[in-house]
């Protein structure tokens, strides 16, 4: 499958690339690829998962993020605790709109604090690990909480604070689960690092303390769905519907208990690969419990998971509620792409978001014919971008041999294969696949482009060149794309809007975009420099 239109993206590259010092642009250029898919989904390699040249804007964040923010983030019943200047705490505090609804008021709900240490001066200089054990003992004796974890900022590794080891002493003294994070901001190139830190932690310290599973005919993990505006709301609604046991998601609404019993699943299902494909893995190897990739946005995709799911566990009732629950919902879903595809045919979409989501909603972008013409991940790796076929062609750089790989084996207690060989083998002959993601490129069409970790200079050429009728991307861009007289949906947090998973969600996504790309607002923009040709300021060069 070609994309058709008329600008040539090799030009359009070249341009790019013009603006750049040659090393620059030598090193850009890899991380800029046309696409081009050929026989056995091969694409074009691209440079991603490396440091961004200083002095480029670009839209990343840091390994702290990833894992206090990110992964750690959406768990109600856990204090997060930062360790670090007071500024690491607050701008990662309810940024992310993650929900989560507690059974009763009765039941911990942290999300809404933010704790921090609120490093000074002195602790820079004499240490910190006096003031943390200090904020430990507080944050217990206020809230009598389950677990507490301490992430650390990035001052906390330069002077070596060892918070294992404060954590360990107060686990001991206060017999709740306490356990910390090596998450310092530098660590690795990107936020992606602090997904792997948080993987290792979560395994090494919660999963695998309750071996008493949910009652239930069905139980899957959900991985990899961080109930991004009630995402993960629709999501366990719709199972539930299906009579499919949610054992834990990792970690939308989700709380402790559920991740310490997460090993008595039966099937890991993983929405984003990028995250949490490290805690799929590890679960597998040590408990038996097999992972097939998911997708719940889009109604095509959500329709595909879910008999996915019911394929794994042979099972005729669950195949037949499975069909009966897809046919109804795809009654609303059919009149909301009825109602919008007119509107919305052949506009063209540009996704440039974190390391899952930029693939994901491509899928409703097709669902109402929206091509998507340029895509792009800001941290992922080049197995996101072309499938899980290349990890052992992956080279592993300075930056990632820094975080540490558990080795993990069965447990010689709990470790149950969960299917036999030969049914694994006729799950896949019937065209599913066990531990694999295909990557967006192989799924794009030839001749789009594929950026990684997109700089403000190429977005605001790739929107000169292309007038995509809508860019979705995050706060970051936001503004700028908007002054170009683009609307931009924010995929990282939907600004007001969604919920956009299952088919519930993929109406309202239909929806949203549809006001956006048809509103003539955007094409009314005018700066005011623009409206009246006088320049504000006049200024005159003075010869000396
Ligand atoms: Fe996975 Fe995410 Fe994403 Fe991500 Fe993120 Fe996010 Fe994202 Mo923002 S875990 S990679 S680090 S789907 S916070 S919920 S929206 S960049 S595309």
């Amino acid at each position: 499958m070609s994309i058709d239109h008329p600008i040539n993206p090799a030009e359009v590259k070249e341009e790019i690339l013009k603006a750049y010092p040659p090393k620059v642009a030598r090193k850009r250029g890899k991380q800029i690829v046309v696409n081009e898919v050929g026989e056995d989904a091969a694409v074009p390699e691209i440079s991603a998962n490396v440091r961004t040249t200083p002095g480029i804007i670009t839209q990343r964040g840091c390994c702290y993020a990833g894992c206090k923010g990110v992964v750690l983030g959406p768990t109600r019943d856990i204090i997060n605790l930062t360790h670090g200047p007071i500024g690491c705490g607050f701008y990662s505090w309810l940024t992310r709109r993650n929900q989560t609804k507690p059974p009763t008021d009765e039941h911990d709900q942290f999300m809404t604090y933010c704790f921090s240490t609120d490093m000074q001066d002195e602790e820079i200089i004499f240490g910190g690990e006096k003031k943390l054990k200090a904020a430990i003992q507080e944050a217990y004796d206020i809230f009598h909480p389950k677990a507490i974890g301490v992430f650390s900022t990035c001052p906390v590794g330069l002077i070596g604070d060892d918070v294992h080891q404060v954590t360990a002493e107060m686990k001991e003294k206060l017999g709740i689960n306490i356990f910390a994070f090596s998450c310092e901001g530098y660590k690795g190139v990107s936020q992606s690092a602090g997904h792997h830190i948080a993987n290792n932690q979560l395994f090494k310290h919660v999963i695998g303390r309750n071996d008493t599973p949910l009652e239930g005919k069905y139980r899957i993990s959900l991985l990899g769905e961080y109930n991004i505006g009630g995402d993960a709301f629709l999501i366990e609604d719709l199972l539930e519907k299906c009579g499919i046991t949610l054992t834990a998601t990792f970690s939308g609404n989700s709380t402790m208990d559920s991740f310490e019993r997460a090993h008595t699943s039966d099937l890991n299902c993983v929405m984003c690969h990028r995250s949490i494909n490290y805690v799929a893995d590890m679960i597998e190897k040590r408990y038996g419990v097999p992972w097939i990739k998911v997708n719940f946005l889009g109604a095509e995709g959500t329709a595909k998971s879910l008999r996915k799911i019911a394929a794994y566990f042979e099972n005729k009732e669950l195949m037949d509620r499975v069909e009966e629950v897809i046919e109804e919902e795809m009654i609303e879903v059919r009149k909301a792409q009825e109602e919008v595809r007119a509107q919305c045919e052949g506009k063209l979409a540009m996704l440039f978001v974190g390391g899952s989501r930029a693939h994901h909603y491509q899928d409703l972008f097709a669902e109402i014919g929206m091509p998507t013409i340029a895509a792009g991940y800001e941290f992922a790796h080049r197995d996101d971008y072309e499938g899980r076929k290349v990890l052992p062609d992956i080279k592993i750089d300075a930056d990632s041999r820094n975080i540490e790989e558990l080795s993990v084996e069965a447990d010689p207690d709990n470790y149950r294969p969960r299917i036999t060989e030969e049914q694994a083998k006729k799950y896949e002959e019937a065209g599913h696949s066990f531990k694999d993601y295909e990557g967006m490129m192989p799924e794009m069409s030839s001749g789009t482009m594929i950026i990684d970790d997109i700089s403000q200079h190429e977005s605001e050429m790739l929107i000169e060149k292309y007038q995509p009728a809508i860019f979705c991307a995050g706060i970051k861009e936001k503004y700028t794309v908007q002054k170009s007289g683009t609307p931009c949906l924010q995929l990282h947090s939907y600004d007001y809007g969604g919920p956009f998973a299952v088919f519930e969600g993929a109406c309202t996504f239909y929806r949203t975009v549809d006001r956006m790309v048809n509103n003539k607002l955007w094409s009314m923009i005018e700066a005011p420099w623009e409206a009246d040709a006088k320049p504000e300021i006049e200024a005159a060069y003075v010869s000396g």
